[in-house]
């Protein structure tokens, strides 16, 4: 006779309900994986990836889905994990070697999903207990997850599929007895609940990117209208000790192998020379984008003053050091004629925690390259 806790025989523990969650799952943990893939490559300064200066929208899109996606994907797994628990204490552990290779690849695809919910929710609430790099983290743990989910398809794809199926009667994961007709109606009920408040968290968050409804963003970690100057700031200038500039001291240095004419340029040069304005936004990779419009010299016009050669690779550096201090533009980015370094955002001085005097701004390019407070434009 076995002994089991009375809710282990819960009726909703079926191959359906867990086949339902799990093609949810899918969609969502592929789409995590994709723009999650293209993130960290377009970050990553040294990659042979780079995104090119248009659309211009499409790294706010890619984060936008990136956050959306793994912030449903908590309450989804949560009850996927629920409806599957009394599987992990079968006995015997396994029955065959493929048997065993489908319970193994569990390890690295529920640690892995576990730790990629867990550090990507806690990062974008700024909170970060641990003391490796997020994003190093975060992108080693989507290959576990991603590798065991592969393997998890692949010895769930005909059950899952027979289990789909519309007149499905799959029994119950934890009995032999046949499902009752009520049955059905919990299960409609539970799955209700489950996408209800996936649902429900994508409504609340989503408007930290999507304008219409960023009203609704009231679980979203950022409003995406409060802030000086009517939006967002994480890192204040204060913190990097840059709340008060001289601006009769400041100078913008243009340098490097790949100019013939290195420049040192004060503040009121810059506001005399042609100015740009374009209407772009700022993406974090942290799923929140603010679009305001900008204005300022145009890279591609300094680069010309300074005889840069066509082609060059740039690195933005800030006034301070440390991280995000430094972003690279690659050369497609720095010939757009929307590569900016802006004096001004809708028409007003930048705000210091803005980045004034001088920030970054352009087409397609990660928040974090968006450098603020700059102070070295280096071309190579
Ligand atoms: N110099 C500098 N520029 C920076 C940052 C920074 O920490 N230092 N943060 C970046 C990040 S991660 C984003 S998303 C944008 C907007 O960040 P903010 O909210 O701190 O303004 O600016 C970027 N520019
Ligand atoms: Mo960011």
């Amino acid at each position: 006779m076995k002994v089991r806790p009375p809710t282990w025989n819960h009726d909703l523990r079926d191959e359906r309900t867990a086949a339902i969650l799990g093609a949810a799952l899918g969609v969502a943990f592929t789409v995590c994986f994709v723009t999650g893939v293209i993130s960290h490559l377009v970050q990553d300064s040294s990659g042979w990836f780079q995104l090119p200066a248009r659309p211009a929208g499409f790294y706010r899109v890619n984060q936008g889905l990136h956050v959306a996606a793994g912030l449903a994907a908590i309450p989804l797994l949560a009850a996927k994990l629920w409806t599957v628990l009394p599987k992990l204490f079968e006995w015997p552990p396994f029955t065959s070697a493929a048997h065993l290779v489908e319970r193994l690849a569990l390890l690295p695809l529920v640690g892995g999903s576990l730790l990629l919910l867990f550090t990507g929710l806690a990062n974008i609430n700024v909170w970060r207990p641990w003391d490796f790099s997020f994003r190093a983290g975060h992108y080693a743990a989507a290959w576990f997850a991603i590798g065991g989910l592969v393997v998890h398809i692949g010895a769930k794809w005909s059950a899952t599929r027979a289990a789909l199926r519309p007149a499905s009667r799959a029994p119950d994961l934890a009995s032999d007895r046949p499902p009752r007709v009520e049955h059905h109606r919990d299960r409609r009920a539970f799955l209700l609940a489950v996408f209800g408040t996936a649902g429900l968290v994508t409504l609340f968050t989503v408007g930290q990117t999507v304008a219409p409804l960023r009203r609704l963003a009231l679980l979203a970690p950022r409003r995406p209208d409060i802030g000086p100057q009517g939006f967002p700031v994480n890192r204040l200038a204060r913190s990097v000790g840059l709340e008060r500039i001289d601006i009769d001291d400041y100078r913008l240095v243009v340098d490097g192998p790949g100019v013939v004419a290195p420049r040192s340029i004060s503040y009121s040069e810059l506001a005399a020379m042609p100015q740009t304005s374009a209407t772009l936004p700022i993406a974090c990779v942290e799923g929140w984008s603010t679009t305001q419009t900008w204005t300022g010299v145009a890279l591609r016009d300094l680069l010309a003053v300074a005889g840069a050669r066509p082609g060059a690779e740039v690195t933005l550096h800030a006034l301070h050091d440390g991280r995000q201090s430094r972003a690279p533009v690659n050369p497609d980015q720095a010939a757009d004629r929307h590569m900016l370094l802006a004096l001004r955002v809708n028409g007003e001085i930048l705000h210091p925690d803005h980045g004034y005097p001088v920030r970054a701004i352009g087409p397609n390019r990660p928040g974090v390259h968006q450098t603020k407070w700059l102070g070295r434009v280096e071309v190579r």
